[in-house]
Order: structure tokens, then sequence, then C-alpha cells
């Protein structure tokens, strides 16, 4: 037995001088540096006694030590489990008991905040820095590189991914090597990557899109990537000119086209702009087309399934529409009787293939919530196929806010403030926001007369929630809309404040650039 997705993505190329990263300090590191950097890594897993199937979770910044962490997982079959650098030591306490990874790798900034984490957990802490210095880096000195990958079937599994619930309690998503492979092949193809490639990588690897879509797509193609540390409007515009692809969220092309120096001449020479992780406006895809020339390519997947659908490379992108199913993917649309709806019609989108999860960790009942015994799995996303198949994402009946290509699920939200004092009760929406799509607004209820103390319970938001799930704006009504069934008008509060954000100079409200 081999290792399929290791040797695809690396292993084939182990002694290739071929560029892999181009990094911001001018140097350039190839296939087979970072071969070399993986057996160096996966030798010293191996000697703290890692094995196949234990699991390594990391939360660290973008670094190529970053990305050899994760490659050197799948060499030595042990499964990795990347965190947002943003989430708190609250929120990084719940995913490290939950998946009892033996190693938790962090910033050196964070350490001592998960020293206790992961003391429980019963995990060595390590750190790596953005700058790959830190005690992982020291431990290395010591370490025998390991030469061969170990064996790995396509149902091993590669990597734990959690997505929240809308119970608020966070799911590890099972993700299979074939799972991560099949993507990777089926995407290089349909969107036509070749080892000429060089992407313009300005995403975090800490989720499928970053890490899954954009570098395993590009390793199985033999080209290089563009290491920015994340998306800087500046630094985006002075590398496009040496990339051919770019992946992005909606917000990277909204915040291009903000700025004027993002002209038809600098984008022109550009094979391929790719969206996704959030609906882009179909009014941002025709600005982009006017300004550039160019269509971006918008494609639709999950943290469960990895990519589904996707436009055409060659043929109609058509501005608002998800494309269609790719290679290998079944997709039908169904209505609440569970029967597929008729053409043109709305209803839930289903999803089976090589591509989808294998189930969620230690929840076999979640699992069985989601995934229908016939292998669909249930997106939550609402949809429709049109008479020339493509498919349209109309509406989400989970109650998620996507908020620049990040997820929040309100009700993790809810519960962290109505347990704040003075608060009776919340509701926490999504409304349109021109720089990340949504924003995150909270409606309380008061207990009793007085206002809740704002700053007290913004401080404990800030202690307890990574920065992109807080809400941006809060509101205090007297009660919440309910229906006559009891239920919070989540629908009546979104209109009443959907204009909340538009007075908003959003260019003003970032920082950083
Ligand atoms: C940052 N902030 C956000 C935010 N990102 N708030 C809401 N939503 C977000 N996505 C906060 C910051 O903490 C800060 O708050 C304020 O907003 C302004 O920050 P900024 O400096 O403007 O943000 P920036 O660092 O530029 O990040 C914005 C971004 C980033 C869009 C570049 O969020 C990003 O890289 N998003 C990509 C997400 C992604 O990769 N998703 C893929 C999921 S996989 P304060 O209070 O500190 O000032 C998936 C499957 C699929 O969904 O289909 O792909
Ligand atoms: P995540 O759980 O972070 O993987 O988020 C996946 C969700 O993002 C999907 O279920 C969709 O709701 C949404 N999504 C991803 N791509 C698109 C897209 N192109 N258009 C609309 N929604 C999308």
């Amino acid at each position: 037995m081999t290792n399929s997705l290791y040797d695809t993505l690396l292993g084939a190329r182990a002694h290739s001088d071929a560029p892999l990263l181009h990094l911001p300090d001018g140097a350039t590191l190839s296939y087979s540096d970072m071969a070399g950097r993986v057996a160096h890594l996966s030798g010293y897993l191996r000697a703290a006694g890692l094995e196949k199937g234990d699991r390594l979770a990391m939360q660290c910044p973008k670094s190529p030590q970053a990305l050899a962490l994760y490659l050197a997982c799948l060499h030595s079959g042990v499964i990795f489990l990347p965190l947002n650098t943003s989430y708190t030591p609250d929120e990084i306490a719940y995913f490290v008991q939950d998946a009892s990874p033996k190693i938790l790798v962090t910033g050196p900034a964070a350490a001592d905040a998960l020293r206790d984490v992961a003391r429980d957990a019963g995990a060595t802490l390590l750190t790596l820095g953005a700058d790959e210095q830190g005690s992982l880096t020291d431990a290395l000195t010591s370490a025998q590189p390991a030469p061969d990958a170990v064996a790995c079937s396509a149902d091993d599994l590669a990597c734990f991914l959690y997505t929240s619930g809308t119970t608020g309690r966070s799911k590890g998503a099972m993700l299979t090597q074939g799972n991560l492979l099949s993507n990777a092949l089926t995407l290089t193809d349909t969107w036509a990557f070749t080892a000429d490639d060089v992407l313009l990588h300005a995403l975090p690897i800490f989720h499928a899109h970053g890490l899954f879509v954009a570098c395993n797509v590009v390793m199985n193609a033999g080209g290089a990537m563009i290491w920015l540390p994340g998306f800087s409007t500046e630094a985006v515009l002075d590398a496009l000119p040496r990339a051919t692809t770019m992946m992005g969220v909606p917000t990277f092309y909204t915040r291009l086209l903000d700025e004027p120096r993002f002209t038809r001449d600098l984008a022109g020479h550009m094979r391929l702009f790719t969206s996704g992780s959030a609906p882009l406006l179909a009014e941002t895809h025709d600005q982009f087309s006017a300004r550039t020339g160019q269509a971006i390519l918008e494609r639709y997947g999950m943290t469960e399934t990895g990519m589904n659908t996707s436009n055409p490379y060659d043929g109609e992108r058509r501005a608002g529409t998800v494309g269609f199913p790719l290679t290998g993917v079944e997709l039908r649309v169904m209505d609440q009787s569970g029967q597929e709806v008729a053409q043109g019609e709305t209803g839930m989108i289903e999803v089976r293939g090589p591509n989808v999860f294998k189930g969620y960790w230690q929840m076999p009942e979640k699992t069985a919530e989601e995934l229908r015994a016939d292998g669909f799995f249930i997106t939550g996303d609402l949809g429709q196929i049109d008479s020339d198949s493509y498919v349209t994402i109309v509406g989400r009946e989970k109650d998620i806010i996507i908020s620049g290509g990040y997820n929040i699920y309100p009700k993790e939200v809810e519960q962290l403030l109505d347990a704040q004092p003075g608060v009776k009760e919340s509701a926490v929406i999504g409304v349109p926001h021109a720089d990340f799509g949504e924003g995150v607004v909270a409606v309380l209820v008061a207990e009793g007369t007085a206002s809740p103390d704002m700053e007290a319970i913004k401080a404990t938001v800030k202690a307890k929630l990574a920065n992109f799930k807080r809400p941006k704006e809060y509101i205090i009504l007297e009660a919440l809309p309910r229906n006559t069934m009891g239920k919070v008008q989540k629908k009546a509060l979104r209109t009443d404040y959907a204009d909340i954000f538009q007075t908003l100079d959003h260019s003003m409200s970032r920082a950083g650039e």
C-alpha cells in the first residue's frame, strides 16, 4: 500500500527543483526543499510517538513550515487539525478536548494562554511563529528525517476540520485521504491547472479553501504559489503581475474593485480568478468583468464535502450561479418530503460523491442527521437548477452567517449573550455589509428595566469569541418579534436592520491597510 495523497501532492516531485513557494522576502522554496522539511518534521513526529490515526492540532500563523507540518502529517498518516488563528483559548480548549491531539502547535504569543489547555488534554505544546522560530524548530535539530511515507488507503483519515453546529457545539468533520485526493484531481482538471501556474495565495491555510482547494490543486499540478501571509490589497496589487491565477472569497474582489489601481492592465494577463466560500454578488461579478475583461469563476463547496460545483472553465461563467456539479459529484434538490423538486424549483441541496466526508468525529447521531444512508449529504443550502443545468444557491436553511468567508453560528453567540448579567434573551443576525458580505448584529432584550452593561458584555465577548464572530453592532429592544408559535422572527429583524452597515465607510473600518 502506498500513500497516494502524499505521493500526488509532493512525493512525486520530492527531487524536483521546480519552485513551490515564492516568499515575501524574495526567497523561493522548491518542491525538493519542501520534501526535505517534511521528511524532517515527519521524523520528529514519529520519534515523538505519533502513529497513524493520532491527531496533531495547529493554530499557527501562516508560514511555509505550517504548510510543511500539514504535509508531514499526511506523510506520517497523522490526522491534521488546523485551527483558525482568531480562536480564543476557550474555543481552542473545546477542540483540543474533543479531538485529543497528541501535539498542539501554536504561535509563540498564544503559548502561555494555551499551556493549561494542552496539559489538561494531555497534549504536548509546541510553538511555531510566522518567522518559523519556536520550540518545534528547536526540537527538529535532534530529529532524524523519515524518508518513507506511511502507507495509507483512500479511506484513512487525513484531516479534521471543525465546523460549528446549529446547536452551538462544533463538530469535527472527518475528511479522508480519498476525499482530498478526489477533489484535488478533479479541480486541477476542471480549472486546467498546470506546472506553469503561479497562484496568488492570500487565503488562510486553516480552512478547506486555502489549504485543500488552493494548495492541493497547485501541488497536484506541480505549479507554484506566491505565498502572502494574508490578504492585503497592497500586497496583492504588487504580486498580481507575477501570478497567473488567484483564488479568493468575495471580500477579496470587492476590496480590489475599491482600488483604482486595480485595472485591466494589471489583471489582463491573469488566466483565472475563482471565488467561493460565500455568495459572490452578481453585481460584483459584473463590475469585475467590466473593469478587467475577466469573468470570475464561482464555485461552491463546504467543509464536509470539499468542492461540489463549479462554473465552467471554458464556457459561460454565469453571474449569480455556482455552475455545474463537478465530475463524479451528484447533486440533487429535494423538497421537504424527500422528493426531488421539479427543474427550476427551490429545495434543499444534497450531494454525494468521493468528496463527501466520512462523518463527524465521535458524533454518530449528528452524522446520521446530515448524511443519508444512501450517501447523500444534506448541505443546509437551498438551491435550484435552471434549464441549462446551472445551480444557483438561493438561501440557507441552516441558521448561519457568512462573513468574509467565515461561518458564524448565531446560536453560539446567542448562548454567550444570554448568559450575561442584565440580558434576558438575544437574537444574532447577519445583515448586508459592503466589505464582509454579511455583518454580525446582536439584538438584546434587557432583564428588567435597567440597560445591560454593554462595555462588560463586549469585554466578555472579546475574551470568549474569535474576532470574526463578534457582533459589530448591538441593538436593545423591549421584546424580540415572535410568530404565533413563539419562534423568534429573524427575518423581520434582518429586514428592520438591513441598512445598519450602509452608512459605515468600510474602507475606514479596516485596520492595518
Ligand atoms: C476580520 N474581521 C472580520 C473578518 N475578518 N469580521 C468579520 N468577518 C471576517 N471575515 C474583523 C477583524 O478582526 C477586525 O475587527 C475587523 O474585522 C477588520 O479586520 P480587517 O483587518 O479588515 O480584516 P482582514 O484581516 O483584512 O481579514 C478580512 C479577510 C479575512 C476577508 C481577508 O477574513 C479572510 O481571509 N477571509 C477568508 C476566509 C476563508 O478563507 N474562508 C474559507 C472557509 S472554507 P477588530 O474588531 O479587531 O477591528 C469554506 C468552504 C468553501 O467556506 O467553499 O471554500
Ligand atoms: P463552511 O462550513 O465554512 O465550509 O461553509 C460552507 C458554506 O458556505 C456552504 O454550505 C454555503 O452555504 C457557503 N458557500 C460556499 N461557497 C458558496 C458560494 N459560491 N455561493 C454561496 N454560498 C457558498
